[in-house]
């Protein structure tokens, strides 16, 4: 495949902030792919543009790259190390849009669906962990500590059962509770405590699996980075030691079958994540997102200190494709559960849905309302027929 030319532009993600998408042109058409930002991002995250300044990426790549990149060459996905060697000047959104591009083009050319291009192999389909109420610093400080109430079929007949049961939730969510509007991944922003939001939320779920017949889980993402200060992690405007915490989240996994718990503790605590695991690692999914950033090295590191099960997978928290892919490569050699994730601030780029395909991440994780995750279910529902 020969890249005629090569435009970068930037466009609106769902928070109306700016991203940037690459157009690429061959005989085949044109392509185009955006990448998403993180709203409550982990330290460890690489920088999303240079000089955190999207219109200097883009003005950039379009006064230097276009070119270098007329008439280039692509036989196959190994151009990915030399395209991200040239892009990394510009950011890790810069190096995604572009890797992103290029798959979506070399597949057209190809005549096979992305996933595929990805991973010819074999391929699974995720099951769905939908957000359907959200706190924390997404719904601006106003709901309860935890950033995402999350539910889940474990044993769905196909991807529009699984699909169907999340909105299915949300919209008896809507009716039960006082809801103050959504925040920017369309999750019900309310006033409740943590303890109210999951209780409400489990007698839906229990309320669903009986009704389908179906496993039907809870879960939370508790991002608890940005509540964790000076050693105590402050809920109900109470500061709570780090025994005095892990005692409230034990109790609170017990009392409501919690299934899935991401970011339980701040992004250093790996300490804690490993106690917590030890204790109830048996029944219940212990997380990491800010605590590995999607990347290899750290979580070489929280493997050697056993801090759970699962891993959050984003690739612009690392801004590489192969490392992303060393990254779950990693999470299964290790039996870790990789979970490929949306990011806060998202665009209508289905792409994320062909990468869990691809690297047979068993959920996805995902919203449930909005375009720019509608997009992603859809593309599910178009390679699952
Ligand atoms: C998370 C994500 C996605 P953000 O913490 O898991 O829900 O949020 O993109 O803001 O990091
Ligand atoms: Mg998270």
């Amino acid at each position: 495949m020969i890249i005629r030319s090569l435009i970068a532009r930037k466009i609106l993600n769902s928070s109306s902030n700016y991203t940037i998408e690459i157009e690429i042109e061959t005989t085949k058409g044109k392509f185009y792919a955006s990448v998403p930002s993180g709203t409550s991002k982990g330290s460890a995250e690489i920088q999303e543009f240079a000089k955190d300044d999207v219109e200097y990426c883009v003005d950039a790549i379009n006064r230097n790259m276009s070119e270098v990149m007329k008439n280039y060459v692509v036989n196959d996905l190994s151009v990915l190390n030399e395209i991200e060697k040239i892009f990394k000047k510009y950011g890790g959104n810069s190096v995604l849009a572009v890797e992103y591009a290029i798959i979506k083009a070399m597949a057209s050319e190809m005549g096979v669906p992305e996933y595929l291009l990805i991973n010819n192999n074999s391929v699974s389909m995720p099951n769905i962990l939908s957000n359907v109420i959200g706190g924390g610093s997404h719904s601006f400080g106003n709901g309860p500590e935890f950033q995402e109430f999350l539910i889940t079929c474990l044993n769905p007949d196909n991807i529009r059962q699984a699909v169907a049961i999340n909105s299915l939730a949300y919209s008896m969510l809507q009716k039960k509770i006082k809801v103050f509007g959504r925040n920017q991944e369309n999750a019900l922003i309310t006033n409740l405590s943590n303890e109210k939001s999951l209780s409400e939320l489990s007698s839906i779920v229990s309320e669903i699996a009986d009704k389908t017949k179906k496993r039907v889980v809870l879960g939370a993402d508790v991002a608890a980075n940005h509540f964790f200060k000076s050693g105590s992690y402050t809920i109900n405007n109470r500061k709570l030691s780090k025994s005095k915490y892990m005692d409230y989240l034990i109790k609170l996994i017990d009392k409501y079958d919690i299934y899935y718990l991401e970011d339980a503790f701040s992004e250093n605590d790996v300490k804690m994540f490993s106690e917590l695991y030890s204790s109830v690692g048996k029944k219940c999914l212990i997380c990491g997102d800010d605590l590995l950033a999607t990347n290899p090295d750290k979580l070489k590191k929280a493997l050697n200190m056993n801090y759970g099960n699962s891993a959050i997978v984003k690739p612009n928290q690392v801004g590489s494709l192969i490392k992303t892919g060393e990254f779950v490569e990693l999470c299964k050699k290790n039996r870790i559960i990789p979970i490929l994730s949306h990011r806060s601030q998202e665009t209508e780029d289905s792409i994320l849905s062909h990468l869990a395909v691809a690297y047979r991440c068993p959920f996805m994780k995902i919203g449930i309302a909005g375009s720019e995750r509608t997009s992603k279910l859809n593309e599910l529902f178009r390679i699952f027929k």
